[in-house]
């Protein structure tokens, strides 16, 4: 078997443990092959004057064997004293939680931003990050422009307002009606340096089960992604995030419904079916099956819960 080139898009946490499996089955099955992940960048933040990207940084920290497995972001080992001592001088936000690791991540992050853009950045950190991936490996940011995700909410009594959308996930845990999903910056952002070709020349493209509203949702949205997706002669293949009409992980049944639509594997292969051309379902979904073949998809199904090393290999195997 020869190398493939192979690219993916990716969220957060789901995204990442798919990676694995991704670089897995390449490492035992392709060998010379070479992985580029597109990573969302639309729900960084600034905290504490810090430049925060939660979905980058799980990927390199997951990728690099420094993740909290249980959390699946965040730097396993952690300890709390810097936010800590901010909570004692009455900064807020404490609702979102950096340790002291992890913090240093972002400390490098911001420092380098000040003369370098956030790809650059990023290809300094998966440096110490994914030098030791079995398949060679790097993280592009889907755009060095800025782009946030805001939700706009209505609170009991008050005027519907848009809030960040980390606020509404982890403060509100996603139960403030949202009323819509906006990405700010958007139209104006570009593919990051090294993003459309990745795609243009790609084996195969590969969509992980994130989250389709604020992980790949972003990704897809940035001007020029679409087009280049669905002109790359690679397939597309995606992992349904949805398994028996519920996420797999997190709270994408929230997004989906604010979207006005169905929190089913067959309706998140219709918000991709411009650029798809294989979808995976679960068991439980076979019968999705013939809906996802009449948007003009080969769909397949198969378990996909990703339990461990051997079962996210196998479904990471299938969808390359
Ligand atoms: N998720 C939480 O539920 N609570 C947190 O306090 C939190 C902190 C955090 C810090 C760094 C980081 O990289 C990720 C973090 N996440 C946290 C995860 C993150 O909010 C989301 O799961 C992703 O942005 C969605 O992909």
């Amino acid at each position: 078997m020869t190398g493939l080139q192979v690219t993916a898009l990716a969220g957060g946490v789901g995204a990442a443990r798919f990676l694995c499996g991704v670089v897995a089955a390449l490492a035992e099955d392709h060998p010379g092959s070479e992985l580029t992940i597109i990573g969302n960048t639309a729900d960084d933040l600034r905290l504490y004057g810090l430049h925060v990207s939660p979905d980058l940084d799980t990927v390199l920290y997951t990728l690099g064997g420094g993740v909290h497995d249980d959390q699946g972001w965040g730097r396993a080992d952690e300890t709390f004293a810097v936010q800590s001592e901010l909570a004692v001088y009455g900064v807020e936000p404490q609702w979102f939680t950096l340790g002291d690791r992890d913090m240093a991540t972002h400390i490098v992050r911001t420092q380098m931003l000040g003369g370098y853009s956030l790809s650059q950045v990023t290809e300094a950190l998966s440096r110490r990050w994914l030098a030791s991936v079995p398949v060679p490996t790097r993280l592009l940011p889907m755009s060095d422009d800025r782009v946030e995700t805001h939700v706009v909410v209505r609170e009991p009594l008050g005027p519907p307002h848009a809030i960040h959308f980390q606020e509404w996930w982890v403060r509100h845990q996603a139960q403030l009606p949202a009323e819509k999903i906006v990405l700010v910056g958007i139209e104006q952002a570009r593919p990051a340096p090294g993003v459309l070709d990745a795609i243009a020349s790609a084996d195969v493209v590969l969509l992980p089960p994130s989250n389709p509203v604020v992980s790949i949702g972003p990704i897809l949205s940035v001007p020029g992604m679409r087009r280049a997706l669905a002109t790359t002669s690679a397939p597309v293949v995606g992992v349904s995030p949805i398994i028996g009409g519920a996420p797999v992980r997190g709270m994408a049944d929230a997004c989906l419904a604010t979207i006005g639509v169905d929190v089913t594997a067959a309706a998140v292969a219709g918000l991709y079916a411009d650029v798809l051309d294989g979808w995976l379902v679960d068991d439980v979904d076979a019968d999705a099956t013939d809906d996802v073949a009449a948007l003009g998809i080969a769909a397949r199904s198969m378990p996909l819960l990703m339990r461990d090393e051997t079962s996210t290999r196998a479904i990471a195997g299938a969808a390359i």
